[in-house]
């Protein structure tokens, strides 16, 4: 199962699925600012891909709401992941922009770093509370814009939504995406 569309030669790909198992060139954690771990795709995260990970975390120390950073993959199958922290969830104009931060400058880390193809899951929408309704058309808005951004630079974005919700909310949000 899954969905795709052609945005400016990149493939926006939807799968239902576990990111950890993901063979992108880097995946995208749902972190929180002090990188600490935690539970969710967070938790799932360290756990597949090893204590090297946590280890860079710890490095780096801190990363604020919107922004990314990056640390090895560890034993995943991905080379790298790209920890950025979503917003949690209000209700204020505010969320949309902080949302869509996080998935333009993961987008922004993975091209500086020349990795190709990315798998992001569904940001904020568990533990931080975004409805996945709403979040879905921010987060895909964002990533056709990034990748408008870098031409060229990627071959994949691919979103692995866990649980078939996740999975329709964005299939009805790409349906929609102009
Ligand atoms: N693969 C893909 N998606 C997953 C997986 C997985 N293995 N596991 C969960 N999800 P969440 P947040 C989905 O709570 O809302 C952590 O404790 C999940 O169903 O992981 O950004 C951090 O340390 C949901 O749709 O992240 C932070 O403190 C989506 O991933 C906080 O949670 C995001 O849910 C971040 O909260």
């Amino acid at each position: 199962m899954g969905a795709e569309k052609l945005v400016n030669g990149t493939r926006l790909v939807l799968v239902e699925g576990d990111i950890t198992q993901a063979d992108t060139e880097a995946v995208v954690n749902a972190a929180n600012s002090r990188l600490a771990g935690g539970g969710g795709v967070d938790g799932a995260i360290h756990r597949a891909g090893g204590p090297e990970i946590m280890a860079e975390c710890r490095q780096i120390g801190h990363c604020p709401t919107g922004e990314a950073v990056i640390t090895t993959g560890g034993r995943l199958k991905a080379k790298q992941v790209i920890h950025t922290v979503g917003p949690i969830f209000r209700g204020r104009p505010e969320d949309a922009r902080l949302l869509a931060n996080c998935y333009r400058n993961s987008l922004d880390l993975a091209a500086a770093q020349g990795l190709r193809s990315v798998a992001f899951p569904s940001i904020s929408t568990g533990v931080y509370g975004y409805p996945l309704p709403e979040a879905a058309p921010v987060a895909l808005a964002a990533v056709k814009q990034a990748i408008a951004e870098h031409p060229g630079a990627f071959d994949e974005v691919r979103f692995v939504l866990f649980g078939s919700q996740a999975y329709q909310a964005y299939a009805e949000a790409l349906e929609r995406l102009a």
